[in-house]
């Protein structure tokens, strides 16, 4: 009983994570710090996307994310 609730809770979980994203967790350890920096900086310079790092949420991952990247790692 006790295996099922942890695989519904499991389950229930893997929706959420798949359907939101946490913007600026761009290494998507569900955290974000200082650790995202890096791949932050990784996507910026390869011209790819990733919606965690579109941090202004206006469909690409430009300069202009730079700015909202660091207030969300100074606010968390
Ligand atoms: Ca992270
Ligand atoms: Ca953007």
């Amino acid at each position: 009983m006790l295996r099922l609730k942890i695989l519904l809770t499991n389950h229930l979980f893997l929706l959420k994570t798949v359907s939101e994203h946490v913007l600026g967790d761009i290494n998507l350890d569900a955290a974000v710090n200082f650790l995202d920096i890096s791949p932050f900086i990784a996507i910026l310079t390869s011209n790819s996307f990733l919606a965690q790092a579109d941090c202004n949420e206006d469909g690409e991952v430009t300069f202009l994310d730079i700015a909202p990247f660091i207030q969300i790692l100074g606010g968390s």
